[in-house]
């Protein structure tokens, strides 16, 4: 009679912790945007706009869409693995400073869940 009340609370705590240790598990954003104020991140300027530096490799210029498709490494002021992705380049004029091949460094503004190219130059 007294086993009965003491293996559900087992079982009950038991089923509590195993919930409390998912939550960590769960799959967090891999890039967070939106400035905080109350926590400025590293790499934030006055206006509130987050830029971030990077390194790559030209994959592709779209001059009709305005991008540039970048092969970079990994931008640790967005927590960004290295990957290949285009982006917009303000201003446009900045397509015409590189060429396909070229090993270049980057300036990026950071919008929405990607981000424009501000100065790119080869290296
Ligand atoms: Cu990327």
């Amino acid at each position: 009679m007294k086993r009965v009340p003491l293996i559900l609370t087992v079982a009950v705590l038991g089923a509590a912790l195993s919930a409390c240790g998912k939550q960590p598990a769960e799959p967090a954003a891999p890039v967070v945007i939106a400035p905080a104020p109350a926590a400025p991140m590293a790499g934030m300027n006055m206006s509130g706009a987050m830029m971030a530096g990077g390194t790559g490799t030209v994959v592709a210029i779209d001059k009709a869409a305005g991008t540039i498709t970048l092969d970079h490494g990994p931008i640790d002021a967005v927590k960004w693995p290295a990957m290949t992705m285009a982006f917009k380049a303000v201003p446009t004029t900045l397509l015409d400073t590189v060429k396909v091949g070229d090993a270049v460094s980057f300036e990026l503004r950071m919008a929405g869940s990607s981000g424009e190219i501000t100065a790119i130059r080869a290296q």
